[in-house]
């Protein structure tokens, strides 16, 4: 099984701002955490991280017919694109969201998720572990359990 995780805009900037909030590791250290809860649950994943709406469609549409499910955290695009949101309908891929912080104790701004309106689970304010969790309900999904 090959699992894509997208990662969206100042995602790169983990640990150098606003640690309270995100934490104190680093985009690095994220990487690192997700090959390592992919390689336990014997999947294989490619990680991709970009601050540009259009790339990270881009590669949604990409994915089709190489990847088996999606994982994305697509930050501050979560709340405005409809545009990923377009894209993830239109592959059809099963995808899970993920938020390392809780968005619903936060702005209200950050109540209203695009994104996850074609997402089958969300993972929300576990921090990196959500990200293992997004693996392994995908895996789960994939397999038919
Ligand atoms: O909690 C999450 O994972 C978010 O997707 C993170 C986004 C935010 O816009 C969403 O509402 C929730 C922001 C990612 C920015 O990450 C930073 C990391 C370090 C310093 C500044 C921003």
């Amino acid at each position: 099984m090959n699992i894509l995780v997208l990662n969206g805009p100042n995602l790169n900037l983990l640990g150098v701002r606003e640690k309270g909030i995100y934490g104190e590791r680093s985009y690095d250290d994220l990487a690192a955490f997700i090959q390592s809860a992919a390689a336990e649950a014997g999947l294989q994943v490619d990680i991709f991280q970009s601050n540009h709406e259009g790339a990270l469609v881009d590669k949604i549409q990409q994915a089709l017919g190489v990847y088996d499910g999606i994982v994305i955290n697509p930050a501050a695009y979560t709340h405005t694109s409809i545009a990923i949101l377009d894209a993830l309908k239109a592959v059809n891929l099963p995808a899970v969201e993920v938020h390392l912080s809780d968005v619903t104790r936060r702005e209200p701004f950050r109540q209203v998720s695009y994104a996850g309106m074609a997402c089958i689970k969300s993972f929300i304010g576990m921090g990196f572990e959500g990200y293992r969790q997004a693996i392994l309900f995908l895996k789960g999904h994939l397999q038919g359990r």
